[in-house]
């Protein structure tokens, strides 16, 4: 089966998504995500210009092979560009493959290892009482796992919290970066009480999970993570910037809070010295950041030598293609954890059609061949693309820009 074609759509059925469609001879087409939040087009040109005129002629059979081709052939390993658009590709092959065998994609992967995939949901509000009101509220949901995220006292804006009114918190949500103001000090005295808070309410049956976004120090994680200690979390999330690996050394002495990295990792080399060291117990790499399936696959196999589970990414940026190619994933991968699950707005998931359902806090992919998601290309047309940026970040008390 030759690859014919290969086409990026670009589209921003409120918010921007970069989609590629592989064409084969044999009439199967498949879809793949390669959505980089702010940075879209990057991705969009890398396809277009560098990848595309590689593919075509190709054995769209042959996943491991393009995907080494592209990674090797590239000299220029890794970086979110990169492996974004190699991800696009790898998850296009397997949506086309499994649609040859005419199986849904967790059976090529080796089939079912539980019957649904665990997510977690986001509650966020302005202040202690409306956030535990959100996390009251998901819970009536069904949800097992709820995300805690608020607004903090003295703080303008702060990640995780929406403008007022907004539905749905999306951080690129200017035409230039916005600005968001931080105090550390702030930040650890209420953190405390919101769990505290939280838990009183909601009693110790669900999961909780927190996302410190890069802000703290290792020792101010270290802090963090044993104060949270009576409250049970599932997880504190990216409690300190990740670029340093032995950083999390320092948390891991202190603390038993368990740990959750990876969003922002494109490769294995990103997370091998916080698996092997099992500084770590979640690895929150994703299908369109980390190179696809393929690549993805070798992560979490490194991850389960070293009791680490997976928790992927599922933030709004990415599209549905990734969330149902990262269903597949979760339905199968052994050392699964949970997975991340925020609602898309109405208008994309018109544009991108797909099999995947919730049911009382569980996602299930569908049973249709492939990856289960569609993109409708007219509608997509309507969409077109709207430069949006991430906000940056700096310290209240004299404007040095910090980590967002
Ligand atoms: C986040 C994301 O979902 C998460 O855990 O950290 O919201 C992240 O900020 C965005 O995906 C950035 O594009
Ligand atoms: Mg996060």
């Amino acid at each position: 089966m030759r690859i014919t074609n290969a086409r990026v759509i670009v589209c921003s059925p409120g918010r921007n998504f970069v989609t590629l469609k592989i064409e084969t001879d044999e009439g199967l087409t498949g879809i793949g995500d390669a959505t980089l939040n702010g940075r879209e087009l990057a991705v969009a040109a890398y396809l277009e210009e560098h990848v595309v005129p590689c593919l075509i002629g190709r054995d769209a059979h042959q996943i491991e092979d393009i995907w080494q081709y592209l990674y090797k052939g590239a000299y220029w390993r890794r970086g979110p560009v990169t492996m974004s658009a190699i991800a696009a590709v790898d998850t296009a092959l397997w949506d086309i493959k499994a649609k040859a065998a005419n199986m849904p994609l967790y059976q090529l992967l080796g089939g079912k290892s539980r019957t649904g995939v665990m997510v977690y949901g986001h509650a966020n509000g302005t202040d202690i009482e409306h956030t535990v009101d959100e996390v009251l509220r998901y819970a009536e949901q069904g949800y097992k796992a709820i995300r805690a995220q608020s607004g903090v006292p003295g703080l303008d804006k702060v990640y995780g919290i929406g403008k007022a009114g907004a539905k749905v918190y999306d951080p690129a949500d200017s035409s230039l970066p916005g600005e968001h103001d931080w105090s550390t000090e702030k930040y650890l005295q209420f953190v405390p009480k919101l769990f505290e808070r939280v838990r009183e309410k909601l009693g110790f049956e669900h999961h909780l999970l927190h996302d410190v976004h890069h802000r703290l120090t290792p020792i101010e994680a270290a802090r963090l993570g044993q104060s949270l200690e009576p409250f049970k979390l599932f997880w504190i999330e990216d409690p300190t910037p990740a670029e340093n690996q032995e950083a999390f050394k320092l948390i891991r002495q202190h603390t038993t809070t368990p740990i959750a990295v990876g969003e922002i990792f494109n490769s294995i080399w990103d997370c091998k010295d916080l698996i092997q060291n099992q500084l770590i117990d979640y690895i929150r790499t994703t299908v369109t950041h980390a190179g696809g399936i393929t690549h993805l696959r070798r992560i979490a196999d490194l991850a389960a030598l070293h009791q680490v589970r997976t928790g992927s990414h599922g933030a709004t940026d990415l599209s549905p293609v990734c969330m149902g190619a990262a269903l597949h994933f979760d339905l199968w991968v052994p050392n699964f954890g949970i997975q991340e699950y925020m609602k898309h707005t109405e208008e994309t998931d018109a544009v991108f059609p797909h099999a995947y359902t919730f049911e009382q806090g569980m996602l299930y992919p569908g049973d249709v061949p492939g990856h289960g998601v569609d993109i409708d290309e007219k509608l997509a047309a309507k969409y077109p693309y709207d430069r949006k940026y991430l906000p940056v970040n700096r310290l209240q008390h004299d404007g040095t820009l910090w980590n967002w």
